[in-house]
């Protein structure tokens, strides 16, 4: 790959200029070929201003001619340089003519046009159109799509692009050529071209006001019997959206192709969805019941966009929230209606209490709409979608449901057809329900977590409780000054009598009381129910209390926060020296026990409450992380639950045994919690062996396959070695399936992990051009080992230093997105900083690192 001199100055928000120039139309031609294929881009260009000069973005293109209305330009006529083409004294309107050569075979940073596994595809955002053609690629300049592809028939029988098909035929040289039109003025991100042969899953969805909408999926060939579940979630998608929110399909064709080559989830381009196959393939054979999850929660998200993103699009990248932070809610509501809304609420807030906490932590800090960018790329991050998530969420809860959802409607009704930004979405908000949301605002240009510290005082004489709640952010690596925010405080009242009282809080000052009169003894408070606001919250609540809430609240997801409390207070207590037996009250015990005899309804919460927290989450509690401290601590205290409840487990995974596979949410949960028991018992049950194999033997489905894995590969290194080695020669010919082999050898805290890296980088099917494998084998190292990453001999570190620079010339956007548990080095002890600083200082001495990982590397360094 050629090398480019690299571009490192940084843009900010606030120089945001309109373009000069609008391009109306843009008729694309596309001669595919490996290493030349030929694109030809006739647009119809408007000059806007008294700006004389047109600079379009362009970058790996050879530039083949330009003309101006049919004039061919000569080379004097223009400046050409690695990054952009320039023209001068241009009409008011005229037409532009380009035609490039690029490669996509040798196009391994899966940006652009590329071609892999023999299937051509594009990824067009954030800036990715400018390495098919010469174009204003920015999201504010919206035109209309005209595609004609032309490719080998026999080789490429299915040339895909957005919107509907006009034409198809072949020529006298046997090419194929197909022409597509999308009605819909668009951004270049949202251009999709793919060509390829595909097995086709087809069906059909009629919208509410009877447009029959012929619904396609396109995958890898052989694998049609896989698809159907991710058809089938696209239909109840498209209902959904209909019902929550009034919004139907706007066209006749709505396409979905899966590929293996992709560099994050998938991509909403106009009725041209290209997704990674790893959200789009399932059987129960190869899919766990996460797998399922994922693709039901992602086929949604891409088909939301199509409101939430396409129809009203970014006026610029800053902006990007506006359209995730948006859809990441959208599809968290969706998947909350399909399956357990508890669980859902529980998996987003540990995403938050994690990577987004850890984030807001580490040099890379910025708030949901950032301030200064260098890679776009850097910016799809947890803040930007799942903070931004949190930040709806909150506007649902102070505003109501009824008026969030007028609010949504005016929003896409101002503004269809437009690209524009945070501001405009919040002001629709702020209209449509007459709130003032001003200092809601805050969220789009703060970073940091806030932290809470709540105290109760009650006057049993006055019969009056008393609730002060103080609010604080503590400065962030981008930003040192912060104020208070507007946020929605949802708490309920255990009373001593077992009634219960809910109220929402608004909490708008640094220090704020709120009274309550009337109380006749004083409640356990439940605090922040349903995590109604992304903080860390300090409630100095005693284990009686929290157990109490565990017990009793109304809200799921507060007992599980209130276990997550506790532990995460018993872990403090062991690393601080106290044994973990001693630091238990029996009453624990009782209840886990009384938890697995009687399940109750809800199997899914039941494995939450009963479930220790992740090394992460308690991660996030700390300063300076106490790695090896966390580590014992939970160790020890599985092992002690383990003993204790030996019976009480054994029984609960007895009663749960078989039933032939189903997704289902019953048939989900009572899996999940099964596994946690077979967890526990491969610890300390004297036939502990024999139940993880049997498990293991007896599975018809991966989810139970994978449990039984992961439960010896805790526990018994002979037998994880062994199963691992049945199960990876069994799938062999699977990559997906080959995945989750790399990600639980990658993921084993025993030492033997490094051996185990280096034989699956000898696997036929491994590949350093592939960012499924690569993250498969490397983000599980570095994310779920906290053991062997995070070793005192740096042993880890350099691992995923030489990792990050191989790939880094392959693929700069994977490899950004590798380096990230590194540069959060200041939260480590001296040893560990030094090394990890070490690993960074390495990656920084490279001659041709990218803008991707320079941006990362050279914040963590400052
Ligand atoms: N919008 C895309 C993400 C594009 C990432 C570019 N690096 C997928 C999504 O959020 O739906
Ligand atoms: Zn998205």
């Amino acid at each position: 790959m050629a090398q480019q001199t690299m571009n490192r100055t940084a843009t900010s928000r606030h120089d945001y200029q309109p373009p000069a120039f609008l391009i109306t139309q843009v008729a694309l031609t596309f001669e595919l070929d490996p290493k030349a294929t030929r694109v030809t881009s006739v647009m119809q260009v408007q000059r806007q201003s008294e700006a004389t000069c047109l600079k379009l973005d362009g970058q790996q293109l050879r530039l083949i001619s330009v003309a101006v209305n049919e004039q061919q330009l000569s080379a004097e006529a223009y400046q050409l340089d690695e990054h952009s083409l320039t023209l001068t004294d241009l009409p008011l309107c005229f037409e532009l003519r380009i035609v490039t050569e690029i490669s996509p075979q040798t196009n391994t940073a899966l940006e652009g046009l590329y071609l892999a596994d023999d299937t051509y595809c594009t990824q067009c955002e954030a800036q990715g159109f400018r390495r098919i053609s010469y174009f204003l690629d920015r999201p504010d300049v919206l035109a209309e799509y005209q595609v004609t592809i032309k490719a080998d028939a026999r080789r490429y029988p299915y040339l895909l692009s957005n919107g509907n098909k006009v034409s198809e035929h072949l020529d006298q040289q046997g090419r194929r050529v197909v022409q597509w039109h999308d009605p819909f003025p668009k951004p270049c991100y949202l251009f999709a071209l793919v060509a390829g042969d595909f097995d086709v899953l087809m069906g059909n969805f009629i919208t509410r006001s009877g447009r029959d909408v012929s619904l396609q999926l396109f995958v890898e060939k052989g694998q049609g019997h896989k698809g159907q579940f991710a058809l089938d979630a696209l239909k109840r998608a498209m209902a959904w959206d209909e019902q929550r929110f009034n919004l139907e399909y706007d066209l006749d064709i709505y396409m979905v192709v899966a590929v293996d080559f992709f560099n994050m989830g998938a991509m909403e381009n106009k009725g041209l969805n290209v997704f990674n196959s790893k959200y789009v393939l399932a059987d129960p054979a190869t899919a766990t019941d996460r797998d399922y999850f994922n693709i039901e929660s992602i086929i949604g998200h891409e088909y939301f966009h199509n409101w939430t993103g396409n129809r009203v699009t970014c006026r610029d990248w800053f902006q990007l929230s506006l359209k995730e932070g948006l859809t990441v809610f959208r599809d968290q509501e969706f998947s909350a209606d399909m399956s357990s809304a508890t669980l859902c609420r529980i998996d987003a807030v540990k995403l938050i209490r994690t990577a987004q906490f850890a984030e807001d932590a580490s040099p890379m800090s910025h708030p949901i709409r950032p301030e200064q960018v260098l890679e776009m790329n850097n910016f799809y991050t947890v803040t930007v979608y799942d903070k931004g998530a949190e930040v709806i969420r909150m506007l649902q809860t102070l505003l109501g449901r009824e008026r969030f959802a007028d609010g949504l409607a005016l929003y896409l009704n101002r503004h269809d057809g437009q690209a524009v930004t945070c501001d405009d979405f919040v002001r629709a908000m702020q209209d449509a329900s007459g709130v003032d949301l001003s200092q809601f605002s805050l969220w789009y240009s703060q970073s940091g977590s806030p932290e809470l510290t709540v105290r109760q005082h009650y006057d049993s004489a006055a019969a009056r409780l008393t609730l002060t709640v103080k609010q604080h952010t503590p400065p962030t690596a981008d930003q040192t000054d912060k104020q208070a925010l507007l946020m929605p405080i949802r708490i309920e009242f255990l009373l001593p009598d077992a009634t219960k009282q809910q109220h929402v809080l608004q909490l708008t000052q640094a220090s704020q009381q709120f009274v309550f009169d009337n109380i006749s003894a004083e409640p356990v408070v439940v605090w922040l129910e349903h995590f109604s606001a992304p903080v860390k919250l300090h409630a100095n609540s005693s284990d009686d209390s929290l157990l109490q809430i565990a017990a009793m609240a109304s809200d799921g997801v507060a007992r599980w926060d209130a276990m997550q409390q506790f532990w995460s207070g018993k872990v403090a207590q062991v690393i601080a020296g106290h044994s973990a037996e001693t630091v238990l009250p029996t009453q624990l015990f009782d209840m886990m026990k009384q938890w697995l005899h009687q399940p109750g309804a809800d199997l899914a919460l039941t494995a939450e409450l009963l479930m220790l927290p992740d090394f992460d989450s308690l991660a996030e509690q700390y300063q300076q992380i106490p790695v090896d401290g966390i580590w014992q601590a939970l160790q020890q205290f599985e092992h002690l639950l383990a003993t204790t409840l030996q019976t009480a487990l054994r029984h609960c995974y007895d009663q749960l045994a078989g039933q032939a596979y189903q997704y289902s949410e019953y048939a989900v949960a009572s899996r999940r919690l099964r596994a946690l028991c077979l967890r526990y018992l491969a610890r300390v049950d004297s036939d502990a062996g024999l139940t993880v194999r049997s498990h293991y033997q007896q599975a018809d489905n991966m989810t139970d396959t994978i449990a039984a894995l992961s439960a010896a590969q805790q526990t018994d290194a002979v037998l994880f070695s062994e199963l691992i080695s049945d199960f990876t020669a069994r799938w062999q010919q699977d990559v997906l399936a080959t995945d989750k082999a790399f990600a639980l050898v990658a993921s084993n805290p025993s030492e033997q992990v490094f051996s185990g890296i280096d034989a699956m980088l000898q696997h036929p099917q491994f590949s350093w051009k592939n960012p499924n494998r690569i993250r498969a084998l490397f983000s599980a190292f570095s994310l779920r080992n906290p053991k062997q990453f995070h070793r005192v001999d740096g042993k880890g570190y350099q691992l995923l230093q030489q990792t990050v620079a191989r790939v880094d010339v392959i693929n700069p956007q994977v490899a950004a997105r590798l380096v990230t548990p590194l540069l959060s080095w200041r939260r480590y002890d001296s040893t560990r900083q030094q090394l990890m600083q070490q690993a960074l200082r390495q990656l920084a001495g490279s001659a041709t690192l990218s803008n991707d990982l320079y941006e990362k590397v050279s914040r963590s360094l400052d």
